[in-house]
């Protein structure tokens, strides 16, 4: 192989290297809120590009009985039943679709006394169980699977929507994160162009004196 030839291969090598998937955590929300009887949203915005392959999200959150257990609360105050049937999870997409996440009243049921305080549960299409019948930490299948995002661009502003259905009992969000596995948008840097052009146009004139 001739020098031009190998700086071309390593170009290109280089080149689609870049382009292969990678997972990332794209946006994350830290706003923290007490929801009860209402619904609230988070916003997530990617500024990435590229085309989805997979999408998976950690929720941080408690479910409990009253009375609050705030922001840097870690157990549930009350000693009752957290109710943690009544409040849904839903992420939309930038293109308005959505997945619900928690689906109220069927996810989870009403849980034991005292609750599970404030967990991290990430859902994630290939997690070997499905969220519920109680709210615990860990990696779970959502209600619908996310998969519904794949083959979409990630960019743009995504929607965590929350609601929580009856006063009494709160739901507390704590934080989420979009972790999103991309084949990244091919836009080659200007250099990188540059230097494959100049490769292909040196093997031209190689090709061209070998005539
Ligand atoms: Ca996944
Ligand atoms: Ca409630």
């Amino acid at each position: 192989m001739s020098q031009a030839a190998r700086r071309l291969a390593a170009v290109i090598f280089t080149f689609l290297a870049c382009a292969s998937a990678s997972a990332a955590v794209v946006a994350t929300n830290t706003d923290y809120a007490v929801i009860d009887g209402r619904e609230e949203t988070r916003a997530l915005n990617a500024s990435a590009r590229g085309r989805i392959t997979d999408v998976n999200i950690t929720v941080e959150f408690s479910k409990c009985d009253d009375p609050p257990i705030g922001t840097d609360g870690d157990a549930c105050v009350g000693r009752g039943f957290p109710f943690e049937n009544e409040f849904a999870l839903v992420l939309i997409g930038p293109d308005g679709k959505s997945v619900t996440l928690v689906e109220p009243f069927v996810s989870y049921g009403v849980g034991t006394r005292g609750g599970a305080g404030r967990v991290s549960v990430t859902f994630d299409d290939e997690a070997p169980q499905a969220a519920g019948p109680r709210v615990e930490e860990g990696r779970f299948r959502p209600a619908e699977p996310l998969a519904l995002f794949d083959g979409m661009d990630l960019f743009g502003s995504w929607t965590l929507y929350l609601r929580d259905y009856a006063r009494s009992d709160p739901l507390e969000f704590f934080s989420a994160s979009l972790d999103i596995a991309y084949e990244p948008a091919p836009v080659p840097e200007p250099a990188t162009l540059a230097l494959l052009g100049l490769g292909l146009g040196l093997m031209g004139v190689r090709a061209a004196r070998r005539r």
